[in-house]
């Protein structure tokens, strides 16, 4: 069988420290360190359950938002990019990440000039989409089409509305034909199917789809029927602590499949 975009065997992870409550937010309130810690074991739990082998890297305690691995860097099957972190507290998470990445990929690459966030960087199967946000400037984004050109790969720039801190904040693939988006960043996904959830359940929109099985927070309800009824196994997971750091289940991994394009 051809491999799929969402089909992995391997990520990377990083333990959350004791800081990940200082994590950048826009939000009221700091997250409660064990219950986030607990989310964070229920996630890597949910990627093992999916046929996942996951590499857990320790904590940070100088970075705060370091657990977000996805941020720093952008790996596919045949090599990894560095990133260039658009928040100045970030800056430095892709270096620390680059010596892990080094153990798995022969070709890691680097984004040098611009910046660029993970969280803006959605693999579709016949294309990369990045989005242009307060993370991302075009700059980064340019380079980093040109690396993942070298990978074999097109990537297209669109813009992220401010409302979304990251694209993958409002959107994620949901199968080969079909996408989940909000309704402002819809119209993006124009040889897709659509799902869209409804309005009190827009944070559902930062899922994973995981070889078999959709990882999605917990909470969303008429969200979890709509991926159910495409007859995918969905894993619901608690992620209220890790949304009062304005990140959701994507940014907590870099998944992969290691067995090449
Ligand atoms: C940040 O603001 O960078 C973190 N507190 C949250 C990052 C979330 N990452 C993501 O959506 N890819």
């Amino acid at each position: 069988m051809t491999r799929r975009v969402y089909d992995f065997d391997r990520a990377i992870v990083r333990e959350p420290g004791a800081s990940v409550v200082d994590g950048l937010r826009t939000g009221p309130e700091a997250p409660a360190f064990d219950r986030l810690l607990a989310e964070h074991r229920a996630y890597v739990a949910a990627l093992e359950g999916a046929g996942v082998a996951v590499e857990r890297l320790p904590s940070l305690p100088a970075y705060p938002d370091s657990v977000f691995v996805e941020d720093p860097a952008f790996v596919l099957a045949d090599g990894a990019i560095l990133l260039r972190p658009g928040a100045p507290s970030r800056f430095d998470e892709a270096a620390l990440l680059e010596p892990a990445l080094r153990r798995h990929f022969a070709h890691v690459a680097r984004v040098d000039r611009g910046h660029i966030d993970g969280g803006d960087i959605l693999v579709l199967p016949d294309a990369i989409l990045v989005g242009l946000s307060a993370r991302t400037d075009r700059e980064g984004a340019t380079r980093f089409a040109e690396l993942a050109r070298d990978l074999g790969w097109s990537t297209r720039i669109v813009p992220t509305p401010e409302t979304l801190l990251h694209l993958k904040t409002g959107c994620a693939l949901v199968d080969e034909g079909t996408v989940i988006a909000t309704p402002q960043i819809a119209s993006l996904f124009r040889n897709y199917t659509v799902l869209v959830p409804p309005p009190q359940e827009f944070g559902a929109a930062n899922l994973i789809r995981v070889n078999d099985r959709v990882l999605m927070a917990q909470g969303f309800p008429q969200t979890a029927d709509m991926i159910g009824d495409k007859r995918i196994q969905v894993v619901e997971l608690p992620a209220s602590e890790i949304a009062r750091i304005d990140a959701g289940l994507s940014c907590m991994s870099l998944r992969w499949h290691s067995g090449g394009e």
